[in-house]
């Protein structure tokens, strides 16, 4: 159980949620939930503008952990004191990384990604959508994208590199891939009022899969997007970022030929950085090329597509943290 408390301590705490998505994702009515705090100070949410309640990622799980231990059979009052022990040493990392979601052996569909392998190399996307939309329905998109999409993906890029299947194979798995990503895009925009990113493909870059996951990733975290997608110029970029006001640029280069194009966007870029602009970079090209990251002005996100997203996710936060609970985009620095 500390060990639980310990993870709950360490999730983001940043105030993202009202009170209703509260309710609706721990099942803890209004009124309890108002109790707790009067009573015992937990959870404790901050205030947006207008005086209403703002909690955070850590504060829901935080309710779903107290919610659990009443059901157990504990009191309410010595969960509380187990939560400020545990707070109190001090023995807790400030920001790290949220757990991992759930992988697909943990949630009973060990062989998923196999099956969705088999149906798109048999060409049986009436099966592939089915799967899909049936992973969709009952996995959080990060499991979807970290454990079936991208492992498939790069599974089939070595199998077609090792002559085991042929290129029209692969362009119907990446294209499938890619119009189900696009999707996912579409479906969650609405939902996302944190602030904007921009993200592209360096010049000439026409391998975007790996961007369009990270898309949706932030997505996910609210961050409203813009996706310029591949082969993005640099003609007029200056002006549209004026427009745009993102907080990040965030652009992806696979072959390391392409890396020039993506100096260009960073010269662009460093010339707006009065407006609290930052460019994000990552790619394959610096997976088979380390000694390429230090040279673009800006940050290199690494390779790792969960860490990636922790990381620009804070970037915005130390940009702007206000901007988070803004419901438009007024922002113009
Ligand atoms: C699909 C594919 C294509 C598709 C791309 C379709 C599309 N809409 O994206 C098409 C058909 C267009 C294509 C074209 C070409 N391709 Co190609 N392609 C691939 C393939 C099979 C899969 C790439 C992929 O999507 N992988 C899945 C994604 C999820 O992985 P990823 O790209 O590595 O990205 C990861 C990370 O880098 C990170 N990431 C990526 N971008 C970003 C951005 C941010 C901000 C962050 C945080 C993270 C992040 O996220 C991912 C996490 O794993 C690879 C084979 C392979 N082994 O990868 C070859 C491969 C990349 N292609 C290659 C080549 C040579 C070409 C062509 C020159 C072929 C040709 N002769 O025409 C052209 C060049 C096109 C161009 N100008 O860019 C080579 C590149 C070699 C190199 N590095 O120099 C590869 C490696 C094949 C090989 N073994 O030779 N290709």
């Amino acid at each position: 159980m500390l060990e639980q408390v310990h993870r709950l301590l360490a999730l983001p705490d940043v105030p993202r949620y009202n009170i209703k998505a509260v309710v609706q994702q721990t099942q803890v009515n209004i009124s309890t939930l108002r109790a707790w705090e009067q009573r015992y100070g937990v959870p404790n949410p901050t205030r947006s503008d207008h005086g209403h309640r703002l909690y955070s990622q850590r504060d829901i799980e935080i309710i779903k952990w107290l919610k659990q231990c009443t059901e157990e059979g504990l009191a309410i009052s010595q969960a509380v004191a187990l939560l400020r022990d545990m707070r109190d040493t001090g023995d807790v990392v400030a920001r790290p990384a949220p757990p991992p979601p759930p992988t697909l052996a943990d949630a009973g569909w060990p062989d998923l990604r196999a099956q969705l392998t088999e149906a798109l190399l048999t060409a049986n996307l009436r099966q592939a959508h089915l799967l899909v939309n049936t992973a969709v329905a009952l996995f959080p998109v990060e499991t979807l994208v970290l454990d079936l999409l991208q492992p498939m993906l790069i599974d089939i890029g070595e199998r077609w590199a090792h002559g085991d299947v042929c290129v029209a194979d692969e362009r119907v798995v990446t294209n499938f891939v890619r119009q189900r990503l696009l999707g996912l895009l579409q479906i969650h925009a609405p939902f996302a009022n944190g602030p904007r990113l921009i993200a592209g493909c360096a010049p000439e870059e026409q391998h975007e899969i790996g961007l369009i996951m990270f898309s949706l990733l932030m997505e996910q975290r609210g961050w409203e997007l813009i996706y310029l997608g591949q082969t993005v110029s640099s003609e007029g970029l200056g002006e549209f970022l004026l427009r745009m006001a993102p907080a990040l640029v965030c652009m992806s280069v696979s072959m390391a030929e392409h890396i020039p194009g993506l100096l260009e966007i960073a010269r662009i870029v460093e010339s707006r950085r009065r407006h609290r602009l930052v460019l994000c970079y990552s790619g394959m090209a610096f997976e088979r090329h380390p000694e390429l990251r230090g040279r673009i002005p800006g940050i290199f996100l690494g390779n790792d597509l969960r860490d990636a997203v922790v990381r620009a996710d804070d970037l915005g936060e130390e940009i702007d943290p206000d901007r988070w609970n803004r419901q438009s985009h007024t922002f113009r620095s």
